[in-house]
């Protein structure tokens, strides 16, 4: 059987086609992916970049004026701690002058700053929170 059937060229076959004035697209296209190679317009979809964003530490600072009950206060309305949480944070800042109230990308410690020092102000307290790039 061999010999019996001829492999048709895309090109031969366009040539004849275009002859009697038939245009197939999809034989165009054929020939077109056939004759260009190297032009063609494969697109590879890069893998997506996932990175983790960069964190900050949100810090209470001690001072002598805030009440311990309204730090508490704030380190359970603003840090989602329970009780014991916020007490021993609150008792770390007070004896070791500073200390860690929550870890979070950038905006959303700074958010957390902003609330916490405009609350402390909103009711007289000098209470400073402020962030610091996580190591
Ligand atoms: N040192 C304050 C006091 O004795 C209590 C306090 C704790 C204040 C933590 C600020 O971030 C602070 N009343």
């Amino acid at each position: 059987m061999h010999g019996l059937k001829k492999k048709i060229d895309l090109t031969d076959l366009k040539a004849a086609f275009s002859e009697i004035g038939y245009v197939d697209w999809h034989i165009q296209m054929s020939i077109q992916d056939q004759d260009h190679h190297d032009d063609d317009l494969d697109v590879k979809v890069a893998p997506p970049e996932l990175k983790r964003p960069p964190l900050y530490v949100v810090v209470l600072l001690n001072d002598d004026y805030t009440p311990m009950d309204i730090v508490i206060e704030i380190l359970q309305q603003f840090f989602a701690m329970n009780l014991d949480q916020a007490t021993e944070v609150m008792l770390t800042v007070h004896y070791e002058g500073k200390g860690v109230a929550g870890i979070y990308p950038r905006d959303i410690a700074e958010t957390k700053a902003n609330q916490v020092n405009n609350y402390a102000r909103s009711q007289g307290y000098p209470l400073l929170c402020q962030i610091e790039p996580k190591q």
